[in-house]
């Protein structure tokens, strides 16, 4: 079956908890549906290389940019931005993997910033419509033009630029006007990021869907994270 008929399983921030996501992911065949990450595979956690290549080569899988990830291909461009890196969770053996694999490399060099699934979900990284600031308006495609944008830092040293806007703070919880404009033009109905825990049981819905947060702290080794909280917050069906 083509990934486009399967229903979406979204996966937010793994943070190197691999044996975690491995659990999560056991209800959800990769041929029976199609999977997105929500970027931030890395850092914290042991096992963030391991991350990257198993969502990679799982079947009908996207993944999308974190800060995260960003940072890592920062510190590996820049070695004077290890101590950085490494500062907000960064592994120096993952360092070491990542360099040592040039296909791995291109591949995260590769990864969009933003997916439009065809029921008009936007998926991200963060709750922010901060992407604007790497275009200009007005733009007949910002989607398709953040990620073409996106893919010229991540070849050009811009990292930092991309570390700034995949960090910005969950604003569309409390800022229905900025989510409204931000769905408008990116022709969406409702946008799904992760980035910023959210405590709860179950992916965080704010404004009746319209934005709902899927980090529900999977890794336990984020000192952020709720320690217990349950795969589901994190792991889950797209609703409908
Ligand atoms: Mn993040």
């Amino acid at each position: 079956m083509p990934a486009g008929d399967l229903p979406v399983l979204i996966v937010g921030d793994v943070h190197g908890a691999f044996e975690r996501l491995f659990a999560a992911l056991k209800p959800y065949p990769a041929d029976r549906w199609r999977t997105v990450f929500l970027g931030d595979l890395v850092d914290y956690g042991m096992f963030g290389v391991g991350c990257l290549r198993f969502a990679r080569d799982r079947s009908n899988t996207d993944v999308l940019l974190g800060n995260h990830e960003a940072a890592m291909l920062w510190a590996l461009r820049d070695s004077t931005r290890i101590g950085f890196w490494m500062s907000i969770g960064g592994q120096r053996h993952d360092l070491d993997e990542l360099r040592s694999d040039e296909p791995l490399q291109r591949w995260l060099r590769g990864l969009p910033s933003l997916i439009r699934l065809p029921d008009r979900t936007l998926l991200q990284h963060c709750g922010n419509d901060g992407y604007l600031s790497l275009i200009s308006l007005p733009e007949s495609d910002p989607v398709k033009a953040i990620n073409e944008r996106v893919r010229d830092l991540l070849e050009t040293g811009g990292e930092d630029q991309l570390w700034d806007v995949l960090s910005g703070p969950n604003v569309f919880a409390t800022q229905p006007e900025r989510l409204e404009r931000w769905l408008e033009l990116t022709g969406s109905r409702r946008v799904v990021f992760g980035h910023t825990p959210h405590r709860g049981a179950a992916p965080m819905r704010y404004h009746g869907g319209k934005a709902i947060n899927f980090d529900g702290g999977l890794s336990r080794s984020h000192r952020l994270h709720q320690r217990g909280a349950p795969a589901q917050a994190s792991v889950g069906p797209l609703p409908d």
